[in-house]
């Protein structure tokens, strides 16, 4: 199965595994309900009988194999159990981020793999809670089974820097030995013309071994928006002279800065023009399949937008590759929305949000895309104990990568009080004047920027990270009422043009590109049940402010 736009292995081959699973949900006493077959991926809300869902339920399959074996899941939505013959070989939580297990020794012949899968709201869980958006069930991105000698690749990350007038890239690999053994290997790495080589390395038995090189790429094109050049990093794994196993990724060089109250890409000014997206879809729900991920980055193209945050959670790794290819800019955010003290006070909290910066970070790091790692979008960054919880989450996701600027998006209620903004690069507000409530745009910003020039976000880069209105597609009207498409136009040319004429700020992503099913418990305030905001609705029809924010966005430019 493609969990990539590229072929990211030839050497490791990959088990096979069909895409029908057998499925059952499961009651509180998790005895097996009524049969069905279940496509994966996919959410199991796209079947007819489970559209409303919200529970456990058992996956299951025989596989034929043995030997040494990597299960790798790159999203199951949202607590996963995973159970080998019986017995449980690993736990996850969060539908967004990408695990993996590795079973050893396993004797050859029929095996039963079965994945329990849990979208309750359970008290275990911190991060999916009832929210503006829906947490869908089942196994809802790309699964593989692949097969793997003793020593192997976990990861190659690559981090590109400007110096004395050239490319350079720090290559930081990591090799697992699974044996009892030490053993002797040799690492090669090559990315265009220069190759990089770990020779005669000692591979401690049961540990995981960092190799680390500074290197220069004299020849190396550079990444632009325009002209997005990617490049194979491939890495080669030899054991007695022979390559046993390999990994295949691409990687771009760029380099993300800010300076002063500028966001500067390879050194050039760039003004964001953004849109918010949830990985969301009519009748698809979050397993959103490749024709429609490709579909929303020409619709997304064809606007004049150069910037996709992917709010509120890591996106899957497809979609990522997409926006690689066609030079549009990322905030990528870790999963976290609108919690309040109570909630960030869960006994959960701070594991589950650093595992999830954890793997988010390991697993998209080389994306040349990502220009921002986000946190915490409006959680409550105004009080001492939030502060904490920032300062933590800031200081996790620059011990694992410091070459990108962070930010979170701050809620407008929170101008005069936010105690977290010298914590960031980049300072970012969501704020909805003519929503809700009918300010002036000029005079929204000007509120928010004598704040911020008053904090310590003083001086820093300002982005308004989201703004919008809402329109029921189809809800046309002469009055200027809310929720009809006239009025989403007409507030959103006034925000828009507020913010891209004022040269104080770094851009805008507006909310959002399209229409999102949320949770029932938010039924009384997002009709349909959708959270109504989008440019396009769940089937990706246009509204009539989709062609003006384009004219919009196609009237300012990118960069100065
Ligand atoms: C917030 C939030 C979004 C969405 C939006 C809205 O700013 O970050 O997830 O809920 O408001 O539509 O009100």
């Amino acid at each position: 199965m493609n969990t990539r736009l590229f072929q990211d292995h030839v050497v490791r081959k990959e088990i096979q595994l069909d895409p029908i699973w057998d499925f059952h949900t499961l009651n509180a006493d998790e005895e097996k309900q009524e049969a069905c077959q279940m496509l994966v991926p996919s959410c199991w809300e796209s079947n007819p009988n489970l559209s409303s869902y919200k529970g456990k339920a058992l996956y299951s399959k025989k596989i034929t194999f043995g030997g040494n074996v990597r299960l790798v899941c790159k999203g199951i939505s949202h607590t996963a159990h995973i159970y080998l013959d019986q017995e449980e070989v690993a736990y996850h939580y969060n539908a967004y981020t990408e695990f993996s297990v590795n079973l050893q020794d396993i004797p050859y012949g029929e095996h039963t793999l079965e994945i329990k899968v849990d979208n309750s709201f359970h008290e275990e869980s911190a991060l999916h809670v009832s929210n503006d958006y829906y947490s869908y069930g089942g196994i809802t991105r790309p699964i593989v089974l692949e097969a793997l000698d003793e020593l192997f690749i976990k990861h190659v990350h690559f981090i590109p820097y400007w110096k004395d007038d050239q490319w350079h890239a720090t290559i930081s690999a990591t090799v697992s030995n699974l044996s009892k053994e030490q053993k002797e290997g040799t690492l090669n790495v090559k990315i265009g013309d220069e190759q990089l080589s770990f020779v005669d390395q000692v591979f401690r038995s049961n540990v995981d071994t960092l190799l680390e090189r500074d290197v220069v790429f004299p020849r190396a094109l550079s990444y632009t928006l325009e002209d997005p050049k990617l490049y194979a990093m491939v890495a080669e794994l030899s054991y007695n002279d022979q390559v046993i196993d390999d990994k295949i990724d691409r990687v771009g060089f760029r380099e993300i800065t800010v300076s002063g109250k500028d966001i500067l890409f390879n050194g050039e000014k760039v003004v964001i023009k953004g849109v918010n997206r949830h990985e969301d879809y009519a009748e698809f729900g979050n397993a959103v399949p490749m024709e429609a991920m490709y579909r929303d980055i020409e619709l997304i193209k064809s606007l004049g937008a150069n910037c996709i945050r992917t709010s509120h959670y890591p996106n899957d790794e497809r979609f990522l590759d997409l926006c690689d290819e066609n030079g549009i800019l990322v905030w990528e955010e870790a999963h976290a929305r609108g919690l309040n003290e109570e909630q960030m006070r869960h006994k959960n909290f701070e594991r589950q949000s650093l595992d999830c910066i954890h793997e988010m970070i390991e697993h998209h790091i080389n994306h040349p895309s990502i220009y921002v790692w986000g946190i915490l979008n409006e959680c409550v960054s105004n009080t001492e104990f939030g502060r904490y919880c920032y300062k933590k989450q800031f200081e996790c996701i620059k011990s694992l990568d410091s070459s990108r600027p962070v930010s979170f998006a701050s809620l407008e209620g929170h101008i005069g009080s936010d105690l977290c903004l010298d914590l960031v690069d980049i300072v970012s507000f969501n704020i909805y004047p003519r929503w809700y409530h009918d300010t002036p745009v000029t005079e929204a910003l000007a509120h928010l920027k004598r704040f911020v020039d008053s904090s310590d976000g003083a001086g820093k880069p300002l982005l308004i990270s989201e703004i919008g209105a809402g329109a029921i597609y189809g809800n046309r009207s002469n009055h200027q009422e809310k929720w009809t498409e006239e009025y989403q136009q007409y507030a959103l040319t006034e925000q828009l043009n507020a913010i891209l004429s004022d040269a104080d700020m770094s851009g805008v992503i507006m909310w959002q590109y399209a229409d999102c099913r949320v949770d029932p418990g938010w039924f009384h305030v997002r009709p349909k049940s959708q959270n109504n905001k989008g440019l396009v609705d769940t089937y990706r029809r246009e509204k009539l402010a989709y062609h003006t924010v384009k004219d919009i966005f196609h009237a300012y430019p990118d960069s100065f």
